[in-house]
């Protein structure tokens, strides 16, 4: 897909990923928006995204002329492209996108048969950021737009490390980097910074970490006075089990929280062999295989031992302990 091409002769674009962007999303959404903006001077491209961390905002150029309240700002749109997802996960904008005389839907999810008129998806790509580059001539390519798709790609690949990274996601994101712009700093503060009560909070639960059956599994808590004293919200646990889970040798990771409410959260997991998905459906909760969550109540301590349990219930039906 060529996109100069195929949006040719538009006057009014609007441009909008998934609900809750994250930065492949908020990346792509913005590349475009600013790729087009240069190359096509007489058209009028709208970004239309909901909110996401201050991070992605000084890393990503062109946050500053997003739409977060999502009036729309034409009547009805020559052309709408959905980067990131498909027509089903565009929350508020779903409405022009039903409205624009042509839909253009890049994306990069499987689940995804493609839901424009036009579509370009392919689910072995690393990102829409990726995919998004591949619409795009290179020779027309400039620093900003270059920089917003590095930014997707790095959060989405988490810096290159996922299966997802293939020979071409690792070119591109080179040929990205020829447009000079500080993808160290992109790295350093998209992906691995964390503010101050993150590290505390994380210190704190590393500190009370317990190791059980042989160290495979790694379990700690965190009390509500002690996020209280640090002043930390639910964005502060975040990655704090991921952590527990790259111990040496250990294969679940358990985190238990408290709420204000006095609720305990779980944040579960793994990395081969525990499904921690079925744990959790036991405790009000779901999520993937490797990464869910749930929610328990009354006593913390005896709620923690439940999960270690559980967890160890599998390990020994496996054979691991
Ligand atoms: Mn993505």
């Amino acid at each position: 897909m060529n996109i100069l091409e195929t949006v040719r002769g538009r006057q009014t674009i609007a441009i909008s990923g998934h609900i809750g962007p994250d930065g492949d999303c908020v990346g792509s959404c913005l590349g475009m928006a600013l790729y087009l903006r240069k190359n096509m001077p007489e058209a009028q491209v709208d970004v239309y995204l909901g909110d996401f961390s201050d991070a992605l905002r000084r890393n990503i150029p062109g946050t500053e002329t997003i739409i977060y309240d999502y009036k729309p700002r034409a009547e009805k749109y020559d052309a709408f492209i959905a980067l990131d997802c498909g027509r089903e996960r565009l929350g508020d904008a779903q409405d022009m996108f039903d409205r624009a005389d042509l839909t253009v839907n890049i994306d990069h999810h499987v689940s995804n048969p493609g839901t424009g008129m036009i579509n370009f998806v392919d689910g072995n790509a690393s990102s829409a950021c990726e995919m998004a580059y591949l619409t795009m001539d290179p020779d027309l390519v400039d620093r900003e737009t270059a920089q917003a798709l590095y930014v997707g790609m790095v959060t989405d690949t988490g810096v290159f490390r996922y299966s997802n990274t293939s020979e071409r996601t690792m070119q591109t994101a080179g040929r990205l980097m020829t447009y000079g712009f500080d993808y160290p700093a992109i790295v350093r503060e998209v992906f691995y910074e964390k503010t101050f009560t993150q590290q505390k909070l994380l210190g704190i639960a590393l500190e009370r970490a317990r190791s059980e059956y042989g160290g495979l599994v790694i379990a700690s808590l965190l009390d509500w006075k002690t996020q209280h004293s640090l002043g930390a919200a639910k964005k502060d646990i975040d990655g704090i089990s991921a952590q527990l889970a790259l111990t040496e040798g250990a294969d679940c990771a358990i985190l238990l929280y408290a709420t204000a409410t006095g609720e305990w959260k779980g944040s579960l997991r793994s990395n081969r062999y525990v499904d921690v998905a079925a744990i959790c459906q036991n405790f009000r909760g779901g999520g993937h295989v490797r990464a869910a969550g749930c929610t328990m109540y009354g006593d913390g301590e005896k709620a923690l031992e439940k999960l270690i349990g559980a967890a160890g219930d599998q390990l020994r039906k496996q054979g691991l302990c």
